[in-house]
C-alpha cells in the first residue's frame, strides 16, 4: 500500500540528516578547541558554535526524525493514512519555519545562549519566537496523530488494543503535551516580553523552573521513540516474538507517570527551592529508573530468545549468535550497551549529594552523549539503513560502510564519553571556552583527557560523515531494490484492552503528580520574587 504521508516522512528525515551533519561540524570544532594550546576561534564563536551544536542535534535532528518516525509507525501499524494531510503539512511547515527563525539569530551570533537559553543571557526575540513556533507546530502534529488513532478506533476497532508501536507514540505525545506547557509559559510570560523590551527584568530562577519542568521530560520525548524501535522493530529484525508485550506497555505507562515530576534534579544547585522539594524530585527520579531497568531486561531477553533460536548456547555464549554484522542490529545493540552506562551515570547525577561533585562539569556532557547522543542518535542512524530503502525503494549504497559507521560511533563514543566523565571528576568545567586556567596545576591534569576526548570526537565526526555519504549515495545512485519486501500491516495484538491500555487514567494521574511536585515550590519561587539581574549582552 502507498501512503499519502510518505513525502512528508521523507522530508522530515532529510532535514534531520542535514541537522546532524551541520551539528557534527560544530561538534568537531568544540573538541578541537578544547585541546590545550589549540585556539581556533574566538570565545564568541565558540559559544555560537556550542549553541548551534546543541540546538541542531538535541532539538532539530531529534524533532524532525521523531515526527517522521512517529508518522511512519502510525501509518504502517494502523494501515491507514494520517487523519489530515493538510494538518500534517501545516505542522511540518511550522516546525521548519520555527527552526529557520531560531537558526538565523544563532548563526548571526545574536543568540549564543546555549540550548538551555537560561536568562539573564539574552537572545534576539526571533530566537524565542522561532522556538515557540516550532513547539506550536509539534502540537498540531501530535493532534493529527491522535485524531488518526481516534479515527482508527471508530472504524470498528473500539474494543481492540492499540498496536505496540502506536501505543508508544501516544505515550510519547502525552508526555510531550504535558512537558511543553512549561516551555510555553516560560516563552510567553517571560522570555518573549523580556526580549522585546516590554518588561525590564526577568526572574532567572522562575525561568529555570519552567525550563526544567520541560527539559527533563524532553529527554524521554527523545528516548521513547528509540524504545519503540527496540520494542517493535528489533523483534521483526530478529524474527522473534517480543519477550513481553504487556511489560512493554507498562514501561510506556510508567514514563507517562514519572517523566515530569523530576525536574529539580537539574536544579540541585539552585537557591530558592527548599531541600524537601529537591529530595522529592530525587525520589521520583529513581522511580523513573524503573521503566528503563525493565527495558534492559526485557529487550535483552528478546535478543536472547532470538540468539538461542539461531543456535546460541551457554550463559553468555548466545551473545555471539546475534547478527553483529547487520548494521541495524549492531546500532541498536551498541546503543543499548552504552545506554547501560548512561543510566549508571544518570544515577550519580540524580543523587542530591553526588550531584554536587559532577554538576556543571564535563561529566554532564559525558552523560548526555551516552543517552541522547548514543541510545537515541545511534538507534536513529541505524534505523535509517532499514527505513531509507523501504521508503525510497532504493538499495542501500553499502552495508559494509554502514557497519563501519556504527562501530566507529561506538568506539568514538567510548573514548569521548569516558574521557569527559573522568574530566568531570577531575573538576573540568563544561561550557567553558578556555579551560587552561592560566596554566594552573589542576588544569594541566586535564590535558591528556581533553586530547582523548578530541580523538573520540574526531571518530564521531567521521562516523557522521560516513553515515551521510551512505545516505547521499543511496538517494542518488538509483539502484532499485530488486524485490522490495511487501509492506503489509503487521497483525493486530490479540485480546481486549486492559487497564494498562487506558491512557486517560494515566494521563490524569500524571497531572496530579505534576501538581504535587511543582505547584507549591513554583508558588514559593514566585512569592520569593527574585528581582532578576540586568540582561547579559552576548557578543
Ligand atoms: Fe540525564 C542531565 C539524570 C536519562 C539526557 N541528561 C542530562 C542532560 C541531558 C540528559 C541532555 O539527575 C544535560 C542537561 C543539561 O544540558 O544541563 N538522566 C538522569 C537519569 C536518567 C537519565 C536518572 N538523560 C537520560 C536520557 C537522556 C538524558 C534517557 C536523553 C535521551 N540527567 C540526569 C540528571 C541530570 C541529567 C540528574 C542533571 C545533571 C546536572 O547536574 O546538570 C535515567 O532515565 C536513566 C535510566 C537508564 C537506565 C539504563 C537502562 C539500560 C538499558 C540497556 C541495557 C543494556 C544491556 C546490554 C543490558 C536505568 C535499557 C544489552 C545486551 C546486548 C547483548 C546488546
Ligand atoms: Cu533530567
Amino acid at each position: 500500500m502507498k501512503f499519502r504521508d510518505d513525502g512528508l516522512i521523507k522530508l522530515g528525515f532529510y532535514i534531520s540528516y542535514v541537522a546532524i551533519g551541520l551539528g557534527a561540524l560544530f561538534g568537531l570544532l568544540q573538541v578541537l578547541e578544547r585541546i590545550p594550546g589549540v585556539t581556533l576561534v574566538s570565545a564568541g564563536t565558540y559559544y555560537l558554535s556550542l549553541t548551534a551544536h546543541g540546538v541542531l542535534m538535541a532539538l532539530v535532528f531529534t524533532t524532525f526524525f521523531i515526527m517522521s518516525l512517529a508518522t511512519y509507525v502510525v501509518t504502517r501499524e494502523l494501515g491507514m493514512n494520517t487523519f489530515s494531510y493538510a494538518l500534517n503539512r501545516v505542522s511540518y511547515a511550522l516546525v521548519a519555519l520555527g527552526t529557520v527563525m531560531a537558526a538565523v539569530p544563532i548563526l548571526l551570533g545574536k543568540a549564543s545562549v546555549l540550548y538551555t537559553f537560561y536568562p539573564p543571557m539574552k537572545a534576539s526575540p526571533l530566537f524565542y519566537i522561532g522556538a515557540t513556533v516550532l513547539v506550536i507546530g509539534t502540537w498540531i502534529f501530535g493532534a493529527n496523530l491522535l485524531l488518526t488513532v481516534k479515527k482508527w478506533r471508530s472504524a470498528g476497532n473500539a474494543r481492540r488494543k492499540l498496536p505496540l508501536g502506536v501505543f508508544g507514540v501516544v505515550a510519547t505525545l502525552i508526555i510531550w503535551y504535558i512537558a511543553t506547557t512549561g516551555i510555553a509559559i516560560e516563552m510567553l510570560f517571560q522570555l518573549i516580553p523580556w526580549s522585546l523590551g516590554l518588561v525590564e527584568r526577568i526572574d532567572p530562577l522562575l525561568a529555570r523552573n519552567f525550563f526544567w519542568y520541560f527539559g527533563h521530560p524532553l529527554v524521554y520525548f527523545w528516548l521513547l521513540p528509540a524504545y519503540i524501535v527496540w520494542y517493535t522493530i528489533l523483534p521483526r529484525l530478529l524474527n522473534t516474538p517480543i519477550f513481553s508485550d504487556f511489560l512493554a506497555r507498562v514501561v510506556f505507562v510508567l514514563f507517562i507517570l514519572f517523566s515530569t515530576p523530576v525536574g529539580y534534579h537539574h536544579q540541585f544547585m539552585d537557591p530558592g527551592i527548599e531541600a524537601g522539594w529537591k529530595f522529592l524530585h530525587t525520589t521520583t527520579t529513581f522511580f523513573v529508573f524503573v521503566p528503563s531497568l525493565i527495558t534492559a531486561f526485557t529487550v535483552t531477553a528478546t535478543m536472547e530468545l532470538a540468539a538461542r533460536r539461531r543456535g546460541g548456547r551457554g550463559l553468555l555464549g548466545w551473545i555471539g549468535a546475534l547478527p553483529w554484522r547487520d548494521p541495524v542490529f549492531a546500532s541498536i545493540a551498541f546503543a543499548m550497551i552504552l545506554f547501560g552506562f548512561g543510566g549508571a551515570t544518570g544515577a550519580v547525577n540524580a543523587g542530591n549529594n553526588l550531584n554536587y561533585v559532577v554538576h556543571n562539569t564535563a561529566w554532564v556532557p559525558g552523560h548526555l552523549h551516552l543517552t541522547v547522543g548514543t541510545a537515541v542518535a545511534l538507534t536513529f542512524m541505524g534505523l535509517t539503513y532499514l527505513l531509507l530503502p523501504s521508503l525510497t525503494g532504493k538499495q542501500l549504497h553499502s552495508r559494509k560502510l554502514a557497519l563501519a559507521q556504527v562501530y566507529l560511533w561506538f568506539f568514538g563514543m567510548v573514548l569521548f564519553s569516558s574521557a569527559m566523565h573522568y574530566l568531570g571528576i577531575l573538576g573540568s568545567p563544561r561550557r567553558t571556552y578556555d579551560v587552561t586556567y592560566g596554566g594552573a596545576q589542576i588544569a594541566q591534569e586535564w590535558g591528556p583527557f581533553l586530547i582523548i576526548a578530541a580523538v573520540g570526537g574526531i571518530l564521531l565526526f567521521l562516523s557522521v560523515a560516513l553515515f551521510l555519504y551512505n545516505v547521499f549515495r543511496t538517494l542518488t545512485s538509483g539502484v532499485r531494490i530488486e524485490s522490495p519486501r511487501p509492506e503489509g500491516t503487521p497483525p493486530l495484538p490479540q485480546g481486549e484492552p486492559g487497564l494498562v491500555d487506558n491512557f486517560k487514567i494515566f494521563a490524569a494521574i500524571a497531572l496530579v503528580l505534576v501538581l504535587i511536585a511543582y505547584l507549591i515550590p513554583t508558588a514559593n519561587i514566585i512569592a520569593l520574587g527574585t528581582p532578576g539581574a540586568p540582561p547579559v549582552e552576548i557578543r
